[in-house]
């Protein structure tokens, strides 16, 4: 028999070495991972099963540092209350089934309210491998629309084939190009679709890296840019000021053997920032927004996260 934290530190292995990824199933799998911690272990009473757990939630939050679903999703399961070991137990299972099923949902609702802006016969560039971005185009296109994708690459994990992939083996038609086509194919392109690792208080995307520089390239082709981004992707860090940190991974992602080059060093950063104004709609579960209203968002969706850090 394995012990709780060995499993808990394999989940969160897996996520740090990206075996598990994707914004939205980070937050899933950290949330799951912390029930069945939590219904394992055997501490002594509440106070040894709420030290326990609390550590158990800060090395799943270590693992990604960019992804705002990993923290939102770890302090909604945390939110537990209960007087008693069991009680306590039990309402943080509670939490963690109900913020998966929240997750899923909002998958699907944002498939459904994202698919409404694609017409027949569109072209839809997306970059990496963005389940919610994929929700609004399988929904698009199991509603009947003839629509074809372009799909990035996404250098230097090549996210963009298991898109290709994905889209494949659901019968839609796909062109599969390198990132830095992106600008030579956008004129054929109707809307850019994206999933999102942050959405900021002023509506900014942090997305991976690349995003920025097709977001540029869509604005000044005046080609429609939207974000698919369930309200858990929102952070309300950002609204009291913090910068969102944006993860740095190993240069032997973008060149294997770079240690023997002595002069050269690699910079491998996993996302970048796409200013709101880049920006023509957030498709999020309660409504497709402008991205100026991130703010209200923040606010009505994850305002109990605003409790005791009001300034
Ligand atoms: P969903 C990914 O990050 C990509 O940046 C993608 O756009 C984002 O998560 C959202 O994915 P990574 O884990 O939540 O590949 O829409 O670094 O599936």
């Amino acid at each position: 028999m394995t012990r709780p934290m060995d499993d808990l530190a394999d989940t969160a292995e897996k996520i740090r070495s990206m075996e598990i990824r994707g914004a939205a199933l980070i937050g899933r799998a950290a949330a799951s991972a912390l029930k069945e911690f939590a219904l394992s272990i055997d501490p002594a009473g509440i106070d040894e099963f709420n030290a326990q757990v609390g550590r158990a939630a800060d090395v799943l939050l270590k693992t990604r540092p960019t992804a705002v679903s990993l923290s939102n999703a770890i302090r909604m399961v945390m939110r537990y209350d209960g007087e008693d070991l069991e009680s306590a137990r039990t309402s943080l299972a509670k939490n963690a089934d109900a913020f998966v099923e929240r997750s899923l949902r909002a998958v699907e609702r944002i498939g459904e309210i994202g698919s409404r802006r694609v017409r027949d016969g569109d072209v839809i560039l997306t970059h990496c491998n963005s389940s919610v971005a994929l929700s609004i185009i399988k929904t698009a296109f199991d509603s009947g629309k003839d629509i074809k994708v372009i799909a990035t690459e996404s250098r230097p994990r090549y996210q963009g084939h298991l898109t290709i992939k994905t889209l494949d083996g659901w019968g839609i038609e796909t062109e599969l190009v390198v990132d830095s086509a992106v600008r030579s194919v956008i004129n054929e392109v109707d809307h850019v679709i994206v999933g999102a690792d942050v959405i900021t208080a002023n509506g900014s995307l942090v997305n991976k890296i690349g995003t920025a520089a097709i977001a540029l390239a869509a604005s000044e082709a005046r080609t429609s840019f939207v974000v698919a981004a369930e309200t858990y992707k929102f952070s309300p860090e950002t609204m009291m000021g913090e910068l969102v940190p944006i993860e740095e991974r190993a240069a032997e992602e973008v060149y294997p053997g770079i240690s023997e080059l002595l002069h050269v060093r690699v910079r491998n950063p996993a996302f970048d920032v796409t200013p709101h104004q880049y920006i023509d709609v957030i498709c999020t579960e309660v409504g497709a927004i402008p991205p100026e209203m991130s703010y209200l968002v923040i606010k009505e969706m994850l305002g109990w996260e605003m409790e005791g850090r009001a300034l």
